[in-house]
């Protein structure tokens, strides 16, 4: 006989008369594991399973995401909303952790936080952000509300700040292209740490109907610098592991390559300029023009590339373009392109033709000493592959991959930079002939089991 109790109560759910050794599975993959066992009751055997529920304490109402390990109990805690209020509740049993001591109206439900919780105050404990409504005072008797984002402790809920001179642009705006999307505005953001600790990073729409990044205090609150970005230009999706971040000017603080609209002629767009960014000020770090290009889908991947390719310990910035298409050529001519991390100078360019210009993007994979290398996915004429090149550009490895479909969509998920513990070398992960493989600078060898097209 096997009784099942519930873990939350103690009240007894099912009694399952005859099983002695019951199982437990994720059958239904809704994370929670279910109950099996087997039953001959006429000498055939059957497999039954009692779905598993979650906790008592779990089942409650509202909107719920998992935030940040807040009482460092090893179990991610959850934030959502009750009634007005925000709260976070512990991951592990459902108890109360804390409620955000936040002043909400009834008609703006807080956004939950998407950031991925650094600490703010410097007590080690990660903390949130959200959206709220603000209240002004405009005279005696007169008082207008706007958005703009607070800081709320991750230890018991106090508000570490409100972003008194920050307020978002428009309300929303998500889009793709080929193979990246975004989903605007407030995609909350650590930037690397600096002087005055972790940064918060806005991406939301601007007045002019274009995108603009905002930098803002992660101590106080108070906003650094806005620059207007390209769309997707910022923590676009899937991500690959890739960072447009490096320091630039060589002050010890990271600064932000990013493509941004330059004002046209008339008052218009005239195209878009890969700049640098300083990170704690927003200035423009390259004096001397830079690369430019006239459309903003000429750029295949949005986000901007950072790595050290040669070894100098002074970063590259790495991008990929097109340039439309051709039709004498039938396809589009492609190119990506290196730039000097401290001038914005074009270092070198590697050029394919695709009749599709799709890519996954590019990746800086490194060794563990000096080398680095960078690594992409593209489709060419009777080749679906992916080329490494070395830090002068030269062609190191093209190797071709079995695409379904022949379409880079399917692996792009899978597409992604990962750091070996420890070493400081890169290898990457890709999808090949329905293998996800992990393969890396040193030897392309796939670190996975079994066979492997990696090791072909
Ligand atoms: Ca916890
Ligand atoms: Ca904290
Ligand atoms: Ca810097
Ligand atoms: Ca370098």
């Amino acid at each position: 006989m096997t009784y099942v109790l519930s873990s939350g109560t103690g009240r007894l759910e099912h009694v399952l008369p005859d099983v002695r050794e019951p199982q437990v599975a994720d059958f239904n993959g809704d994370g929670i594991p279910d109950l099996y066992y087997t039953v001959s009751p006429q000498g055939a055997p059957r497999r039954l399973v009692v779905k598993g529920a979650p906790p008592e304490p779990w089942r409650r109402p509202g909107k719920w995401e998992l935030a940040q390990d807040f009482d460092g109990d090893g179990h991610m805690d959850l934030v959502g909303t009750e009634g007005r209020q925000i709260s976070a509740r512990s991951g592990r049993d459902g108890r109360l952790l804390w409620r955000a001591a936040l002043d909400l109206s009834e008609d703006e439900p807080a956004l939950l936080p998407r950031s991925p919780g650094d600490d703010l105050d410097g007590d080690g404990v990660p903390d949130v952000i959200l959206q709220v409504r603000g209240w002004r005072t405009l005279g005696p008797s007169a008082r207008e509300s706007y958005r703009t984002l607070a800081a709320c402790s991750g230890k018991d809920g106090r508000r570490l700040w409100l972003a008194e001179d920050w307020e978002p642009g428009n309300s929303s705006g998500s889009g793709s292209g080929i193979g990246w999307s975004y989903e605007y505005p407030l995609f909350a953001w650590g930037a690397p740490d600096d002087a005055d600790g972790p940064a918060v990073l806005v991406v939301d729409g601007g007045r002019d109907g274009g995108w603009r990044l905002s930098r803002i205090a992660g101590r106080s609150g108070r906003p650094a610098w806005s620059a207007p970005i390209l769309r997707g230009g910022f923590a676009p999706s899937p991500a690959t592991g890739s960072s447009p971040w490096g320091d630039f000017n060589g002050d010890g603080i990271a600064d932000l390559a990013l493509w941004s609209p330059e004002p046209g002629e008339g008052g218009g767009r005239g195209g878009y300029r890969l700049k640098a960014l300083e990170g704690r000020t927003g200035q423009t770090l390259w004096a001397s023009p830079s690369l430019v290009v006239a459309d903003e889908t000429q750029v295949i991947w949005p986000e901007a590339v950072v790595g050290d390719l040669d070894g100098d310990g002074e970063p590259e910035v790495v991008v990929a373009l097109h340039q439309g298409y051709h039709r004498e050529q039938r396809g589009y001519p492609c190119e990506l392109v290196v730039a000097d991390g401290r001038t914005g100078q074009v270092r070198w360019t590697w050029a394919w033709r695709s009749g599709f210009p799709d890519i996954w993007p590019p990746v800086v994979l490194r060794d563990g000493e000096a080398k680095a290398w960078v690594c992409l996915a593209v489709r060419e004429e009777g080749f679906d592959g992916l080329v490494m090149l070395d830090a002068s550009g030269r062609v190191r490895l093209r190797r071709p991959l079995q695409l379904e479909r022949h379409s880079l969509d399917v692996g792009r998920q899978v597409w992604r930079a990962l750091a070996e513990k420890g070493t400081g070398a890169v290898a990457v992960a890709y999808y090949d002939a329905g293998h996800v493989c992990l393969a890396g600078a040193r030897d392309w060898r796939c670190a996975g089991a079994g066979p492997c097209p990696a090791n072909r």
